[in-house]
């Protein structure tokens, strides 16, 4: 008999997500799949692999006889119930930000640091943040041969990032501008969204629609975003690098899915675009579009709803050396959350 399988959260944008990727595997090495949420959602049937599964309230007993607990739940939910579920004899991987830098849990993506994933001594697993989560198959594959110093990133993220919430705003949103002659004076979006009935209760401190925010996550130290922050400490520890430099700026884009990032990468060693192509080329979950004279590169409209990260735009920094330009762009919802989290359940789960 298999293991039990339990996705807690599994009504959200991330849970449903994951429902998606388990339907469309050919197999699955669960003898049960459990869904689990708050009272609001618990009682509802959803669809998984063709069965109806009800939906379960989260409580201490529902990990009974569960081997692996999925959390695509808020940072103080994954907080109170992972520990629970881990003394309940399941090993929990958590998509919140909870535990990523605690140095007792492993903050793992399959494809860069798999071997991180049994070294787990809360009986915890750590899903980077999304946004960190886009470029780190490219940038540890990019490591593994030419030695990553230093990353400065920009970030294009996609509404999704704010979960179910922050899709309902942006296409409320849009709804509210489209057709209208607005986006000529300052405050004119606004003011639309405000005819509209839309209030100021948004998930995004601006309107996101016809503009970009320069800004996600809560305000930490110095001016910088909780986001830019990840992007920075979750980056040195997947990648094995305590001292790597990195330097962010994170900017919410009016894009349903798929974050796209702009990346500054310097090497210790040297790089050229060929070899770097290469690399990124024979990665299995990396796909390389990158033809500028051909007018293709990646964009999300094109890679939302797809697994493996795209690269393009890959460019040999003109005045650093050893530095690369490249262009990431990867599903926030899929491997940026549900299939990363889903991968280390699979990684997990042969193990067992
Ligand atoms: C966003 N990346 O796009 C964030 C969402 O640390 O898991 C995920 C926050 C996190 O808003």
């Amino acid at each position: 008999k298999g293991p039990v399988v339990a996705i807690v959260g599994a009504t959200g944008a991330v849970g449903t997500t994951m429902i998606d990727i388990i339907d469309a595997r050919e197999t699955v090495p669960w003898s049960e799949i459990r869904l689990v949420a708050s009272a609001r959602s618990a009682g509802k049937v959803l669809k998984v692999r063709g069965e109806d599964v009800t939906v379960r309230l989260l409580e201490p007993e529902v990990f009974d006889g569960v081997d692996v607990a999925l959390f695509d739940v808020p940072d103080e939910i994954s907080a109170e119930w992972a520990p629970i579920a881990a003394a309940r004899g399941a090993v929990a991987v958590d998509n919140s930000g909870a535990f990523r830098m605690d140095p007792d849990v492993p903050l793992v993506v399959p494809e860069v640091n798999a071997d991180k994933a049994a070294d787990r001594p809360k009986g915890i697993i750590a899903n980077p943040n999304c946004t960190t989560l886009s470029m780190m198959a490219a940038m540890g594959a990019l490591h593994r041969e030419f030695g990553l110093e230093a990353l400065v990133v920009s970030s294009y993220q996609a509404a999704s990032g704010a979960g179910q919430p922050g899709i309902d705003r942006l296409q409320a949103e849009l709804s509210a501008v489209a057709g209208k002659d607005v986006g000529q004076k300052a405050g004119d979006v606004a003011a639309a969204l405000a005819e509209a009935g839309l209030g100021t209760d948004s998930p995004f401190p601006a309107p996101l629609a016809l503009n970009v925010v320069p800004w996600a996550g809560s305000v930490k130290e110095d001016g910088w975003s909780s986001e830019e922050l990840k992007v920075r400490n979750e980056s040195r520890k997947i990648l094995g690098i305590p001292d790597l430099k990195v330097s962010a700026t994170c900017v919410r884009v009016p894009v349903v899915t798929t974050h796209a990032l702009a990346v500054h990468a310097t090497f210790g060693r040297e790089i050229t675009v060929d070899a770097a192509r290469k690399v990124l080329s024979e990665q299995p979950t990396i796909v390389v579009r990158d033809d500028a004279a051909a007018g293709e590169w990646p964009t999300p409209a094109d890679v939302v709803g797809d697994d493996p990260t795209w690269v393009g735009r890959i460019r040999q920094a003109l005045d650093f050396p050893n530095t690369l330009e490249l262009f990431v762009c990867g599903d926030n919802l899929r491997k940026g959350a549900a299939l990363n989290t889903y991968e280390i359940a699979e990684t997990v789960a042969a193990t067992l």
